[in-house]
């Protein structure tokens, strides 16, 4: 079987965007860069996993030649209208900060495992710019054990219900159904689900929740996950895996609205693969919805750079927030809230509109 699809390149800007807008020469390209992005056409097309052609092509020459209903499927939800999600607009990149309420996390050593401290912690993050907090209470890091549904409720609904009665507008992170429930009774605007709700009652449970939903790709399961991964072709892969759950999602009446994917950089990839999936991200636009992208202090960024530890990777985890964001991005989970929020207000100011 063929499959064919769309990877924005030629990125355009600014008065760039609109001149090629108006004159028909480029696609508008959805995200969150201030000013509107326009685009042409990478087109891929695989055959049996293996990539057979790449070509470029630009709106004008596509709109002269014969409809393809494969390309016209990709531009169909690169077109459809994003947002808000969690109540929030798109139209400029939304942070999520990362509360990972667990004795073990990789990247903060547990310092959150207890409720006063994970608490103040989520509300720093929120004053420091987060437009949402990511609770979760098992830790998924390459080779991390699994914990007990009824342990992860007792880590994360308390730091749920004190944020949320704040003000503050939080996920739950969690791949178990009955910690969806428990998180979204104690206040939580969205699901973020690493297995892109593959638990049996998931689907039904964040259906009826009536909240939005995080979609993620993992190959595997954490403990195991960085064994041998293997792709045919990384971004085509993943992308059929989301096509498949937004489907399932949309089949079991969760409307496209309130769903964002996300390729799930770390979880069962090489360096390569995550380098790979992030100059391939604008692909995933196709999809019809918002792309969240949590980069931040994964180990990816020491390997492709000169093996820093988990606290030497700030650095690495802004280039590749501003990577995203370049390629439409519209929500990025990160650990240094502050230090994104300033990185974005430098890509958003020379990314003013009428440059
Ligand atoms: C829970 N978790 C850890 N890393 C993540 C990522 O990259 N994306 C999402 N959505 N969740 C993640």
């Amino acid at each position: 079987m063929q499959r064919t699809y769309i990877t924005p390149r030629g990125i355009l800007r600014g008065v760039a965007a609109r001149a090629g807008l108006a004159h028909g020469q480029a696609w508008p390209m959805p995200g969150s860069a201030p000013g509107g992005q326009a685009f042409t056409a990478a087109i891929v097309s695989r055959r049996a996993g293996a990539v057979v052609s790449q070509s470029l092509i630009t709106r004008i020459e596509y709109d002269a030649g014969k409809p393809d209903p494969d390309i016209d499927r990709e531009l169909l939800g690169i077109g459809a209208p994003r947002g808000p999600f969690a109540g929030h607009s798109l139209s400029r990149p939304l942070i999520m900060g990362v509360l990972n309420v667990t004795p073990d996390s990789f990247s903060d050593g547990g310092k959150f495992s207890d409720l006063g401290a994970a608490v103040t912690h989520g509300r720093a993050m929120a004053a420091a710019g987060a437009t949402l907090v990511d609770v979760g209470g098992e830790s998924t890091r390459p080779g991390a054990a699994p914990v007990d549904a009824g342990e992860e409720v007792m880590r994360t609904a308390g730091v749920v219900k004190a944020l949320t009665s704040d003000g503050v507008a939080i996920s739950i992170d969690t791949r178990h159904a009955s910690v969806m429930s428990a998180g979204v009774s104690a206040g939580a605007r969205v699901i973020n689900d690493i297995t892109a709700l593959a638990d049996p009652l998931a689907l039904e449970v964040a259906a009826k929740s009536g909240v939005d939903v995080i979609l993620m790709h993992m190959q595997g399961e954490p403990r195991t996950m960085q064994d041998d991964p293997v792709y045919a072709w990384a971004p085509g892969d993943v992308h059929d895996f989301l096509r498949a759950r937004v489907d399932a999602c949309r089949a079991a009446g969760i409307p496209l609205s309130r769903i964002a994917i996300d390729i799930g950089l770390g979880f069962g990839k090489t360096a390569a693969h995550n380098a790979e999936l992030l100059d391939h991200l604008g692909m995933f636009h196709s999809l019809g919805c918002p792309l969240v992208v949590g980069a931040s202090r994964k180990s990816f960024i020491g390997r492709l750079s000169a093996g820093e530890g988990s606290h030497d990777r700030l650095p690495g985890s802004l280039a590749s927030a501003l990577v995203a964001v370049a390629q439409g991005a519209q929500i990025l989970r990160v650990h240094d809230v502050a230090e994104t929020r300033q990185a974005l207000a430098l890509q958003a100011a020379a990314y003013t509109p009428g440059a």
